[in-house]
């Protein structure tokens, strides 16, 4: 008592989709998920750059009054030069340094305070990729910034 020819090949393709299925997912286990996750490789300048940028919040940006706050408001940084940006609070109020749209660094993670910046206290975070950011602060939404991260003319 044999089995027909066909029902064979039925179940050694069988065999193979399992087989294929299986190798497919070691695959993504092994290689793809690890990939994925892993830090891309920054050059050193740019994790360690010689220079730094700083945005003054100066007194009185509570105020909606004062649009002045985030100073200067616009500003642009070369990674590898001066993207280490340093948010110093010389106001008499707490403030919050917060991306309008959630912004994760590829290197360094999510940007923006962890909580409030306490009058004299300082926020600071190495950037390394190219981006264009706009912020404000919780508290007070009518201050508003944008940080803008470009190449810096000795990294490319
Ligand atoms: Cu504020």
């Amino acid at each position: 008592m044999s089995l027909p020819s066909s029902s064979h090949a039925y179940g050694i393709g069988l065999i193979a989709v399992i087989i294929g299925a299986a190798l497919g997912v070691s695959y993504y286990q092994l290689y793809y998920i690890p990939e994925f996750n892993a830090k891309p490789i920054i050059p050193d300048k740019v994790l360690h750059p010689s220079d730094t940028t700083t945005i003054i919040i100066i007194p009185g940006s509570e105020n909606p009054s004062q649009t002045q706050n985030f100073t200067p408001k616009t500003i642009t940084t070369q990674l590898g030069v001066n993207n280490l940006v340093i948010w110093k609070n010389t106001s008499e109020a707490a403030h919050t340094v917060t991306p309008d749209k959630p912004f994760k660094d590829g290197y360094n993670g999510a940007f923006g305070s962890p909580g409030v910046i306490k009058p004299g206290a300082t926020y600071q975070f190495v950037f390394t990729q190219e981006a264009v950011i706009p912020y404000h602060c919780e508290p007070h939404p009518w201050m508003t910034g944008t940080i803008t991260i470009v190449h810096g003319a000795t990294t490319s």
